[in-house]
């Protein structure tokens, strides 16, 4: 299973994105990591390239909202059907709750959302997702 990972837009929070690799390798995972400072773009670039199973994006400073907002037009632009788009960390700026944040992200084109939500429940639940994914082979 690969995953292309990283840190959304002007981040430089770096510690998450570490654990989140060493996480996704311990759990099997083939992990495509471009690190901090990752334009939504460069994430596209590279789940195209790398014919990813799943995208994990990670924001920590609040500001993913903002770096969010083409995902729909981008994923109109290719085929990226199977592919699971999930983001995590810190999702708002201000005092957000997960229920706030779930539906404003689902409509930006995310599948899966977890605002600070435990990193081994959340890749739990993106298992759980894949699973289920039809382009994962039995
Ligand atoms: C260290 C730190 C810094 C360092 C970063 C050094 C580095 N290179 O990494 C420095 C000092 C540079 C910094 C700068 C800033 N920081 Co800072 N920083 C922190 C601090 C103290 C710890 C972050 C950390 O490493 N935690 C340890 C890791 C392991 O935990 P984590 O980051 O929370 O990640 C976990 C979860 O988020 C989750 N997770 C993450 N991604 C995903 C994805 C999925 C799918 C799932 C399921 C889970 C998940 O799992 C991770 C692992 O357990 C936090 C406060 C805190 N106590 O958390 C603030 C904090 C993150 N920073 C904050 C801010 C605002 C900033 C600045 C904007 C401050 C400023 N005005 O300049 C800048 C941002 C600069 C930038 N361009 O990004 C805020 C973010 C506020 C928000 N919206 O939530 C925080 C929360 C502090 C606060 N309470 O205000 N920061």
């Amino acid at each position: 299973m690969r995953v292309v990972t990283g840190v959304v837009g002007n981040d430089i929070h770096v510690v998450a994105n570490r654990l989140i690799e060493i996480s996704l390798k311990e759990r099997g995972f083939e992990v495509f990591n471009l690190g901090v400072n990752t334009y939504l773009e460069e994430f596209i670039d590279a789940v195209i390239e790398t014919d990813a199973d799943l995208l994990l994006i990670s924001s920590l400073n609040g500001e993913a909202e903002g770096w969010s907002r083409d995902l729909l037009f981008l994923k109109s632009r290719y085929d990226l059907d199977g592919v699971i788009f999930a983001i995590g960390g810190n999702l708002s700026v201000g005092e957000a709750t997960q229920e706030e944040l779930v539906p404003k992200y689902k409509a930006y084109g995310f599948d899966l959302v977890f605002h600070q939500v435990d990193l081994n429940e959340g890749l739990d639940s993106i298992e759980e997702a894949l699973k289920t994914n039809q382009k994962v082979e039995a």
